[in-house]
């Protein structure tokens, strides 16, 4: 039966590779939760969670430094509000189409779900790139991006965030233009400043949670992270505050990448030089070996799962391990995978650390601390209060060792012990079919 549903997916959105693997994997998933729950398929709760509730887009034009016009596209799925309002952040960067957008608004239903908390599932963007742009033409870019979009969000309806390219600055430049259009203070946007309405830990919250995920599974087999050889990929949010809060643990960082290449620092990564260079002054990794000499840099950001670990992070983007990549490093030794970017490892690859009973932590279970702590920034804004750093870090915490209790315990209730992939969709997916099918017809 599912099947058919994902024959319709792809023929309904042609084109569109990347949400076509995310609807099946989550569909293949939840096949034996439709079948116990006659009543699901009668009101067409699979069929219904596929399709958007609303898709948005949009022009974007914009002045760059030499009065030039450029004109981008931007986009907002505001896919499933069964559970609260549509959450989820967004993603500038040139790759950036509706598939791209459409298979994180997606994956996003599900891991809000498993956060417990009140929201729905959304995501947006734009395939304008942040890349070598001046802060005014930032600026610019975002003005005119929320000068359409504003009028589709708000605190109660639709609440983005930062994603891929989107990070302090980009919210603080659309939260001004928002509040200048709506004349209204509130918390349209997560991932603010901390001085208006941001929250602690939201910064540190993916990379955090993802290490809070990972010992959960570490637990299990009687692991830890202390003297673990860790390989990380990306550079960006996600990475740095894995890399930091690995370290704080005693494990060895070994590799970061960013899109053109890696580096390996056989003494650990000296996580202050990545933060300046890619936080502050915006730089390549590359750069990183000329302050650290016993470091070696290598062209091509693949690569980085050819380096030998105990712990592989793919932090980085969707589909960065292959097939191949996953056999590298089984071969090498891996024994835990934990996914901080979105869709990270290809169906196939995962098929390969299952098969050889690496523990893997799936994108939507492992990386849900950042949209956690949203919700958390989101309580504090509607509270109007700050909660404190250990406060905030703690309920975290408390999030992602329960998002691992509830993949895991689906995954024994469905009879596939240890496939977190399984437990942590039917455990996303239940909630919001029970939600869904209350809510009736709509
Ligand atoms: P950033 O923009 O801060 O960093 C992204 C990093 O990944 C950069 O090092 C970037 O390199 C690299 N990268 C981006 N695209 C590619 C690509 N096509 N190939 C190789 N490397 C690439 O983003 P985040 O750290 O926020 O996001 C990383 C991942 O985590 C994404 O999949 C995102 O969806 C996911 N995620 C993010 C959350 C958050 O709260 N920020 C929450 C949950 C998941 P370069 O600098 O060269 O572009
Ligand atoms: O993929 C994700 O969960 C995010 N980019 C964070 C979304 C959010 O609303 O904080």
């Amino acid at each position: 039966m599912v099947k058919g549903i994902i024959e319709q997916v792809k023929k309904r959105n042609p084109g569109e590779a990347e949400f076509h693997q995310a609807v099946e994997e989550v569909l293949e998933s939840i096949a034996p939760v439709l079948e116990k729950h006659p009543e699901y398929k009668t009101a067409k709760i699979a069929e219904r969670v596929v399709e958007p509730e609303r898709q948005l887009m949009f022009r974007v034009p914009w002045q760059d430094d030499k009065g030039q016009v450029q004109v981008n596209r931007g986009f907002r799925i505001e896919f499933n509000s069964a559970i609260g309002p549509y959450k989820g952040g967004l993603r500038f960067h040139p790759s950036v189409y509706l598939g791209i957008i459409k298979f994180l608004g997606f994956e996003q239903i599900f891991k809000n779900s498993l956060t417990g908390l009140a929201m729905g599932g959304g995501k947006g963007g734009a395939d304008f790139d942040p890349k070598g742009k001046s802060d005014s033409e930032v600026m610019r870019f975002c003005q005119s991006f929320m000068a359409e979009l504003f009028r589709h969000i708000g605190p109660d309806t639709d609440v983005p965030a930062g994603d891929i390219g989107v990070g302090g600055r980009e919210i603080g430049f659309m939260y001004g233009m928002y509040k200048k259009l709506r004349n209204e203070f509130t918390g349209v946007l997560t991932g603010k400043g901390l001085d208006w309405g941001g929250s602690l830990v939201r910064t540190e919250a993916t990379g955090y949670g993802l290490i809070y995920f990972l010992l959960e599974m570490l637990k299990d087999m009687g692991k830890s992270l202390k003297g673990a050889a860790v390989v990380s990929s990306g550079s960006g949010n996600v990475s740095i505050y894995a890399v930091q809060k690995c370290q704080e643990l005693g494990a060895k960082v070994v590799a970061v990448s960013d899109s053109n290449g890696y580096v390996v620092d056989p003494e650990g990564i000296k996580l202050n030089t990545v933060k300046r260079l890619k936080e502050v002054e915006r730089k390549r990794i590359s750069e990183y070996v000329k302050e650290h000499t016993g470091a070696k840099y290598h062209e091509g950001c693949n690569g980085i799962w050819t380096v030998k670990c105990d712990i592989a992070l793919p932090n980085a983007t969707q589909n960065e391990i292959d097939e191949k990549a996953a056999a590298k490093l089984v071969e090498n030794g891996v024994w835990a995978v934990a996914e901080g970017a979105n869709m990270p490892s290809t169906p196939e690859a995962i098929k390969v650390f299952l098969k050889n009973k690496v523990a893997f932590g799936p994108a939507k279970a492992a990386n849900a601390g950042g949209v956690a702590t949203s919700g958390l920034e989101m309580a504090q804004n509607s509270q109007r209060l700050s909660w404190s750093f250990e406060e905030t870090d703690k309920y975290l915490e408390r999030i992602m060792k329960n998002i691992y209790a509830q993949a895991k315990k689906a995954s024994e209730e469905y009879d596939q012990p240890g496939n977190l992939v399984v437990g942590a969709n039917i455990a996303g997916f239940e909630k919001v079919a029970r939600a869904m099918y209350a809510q009736g017809l709509v």
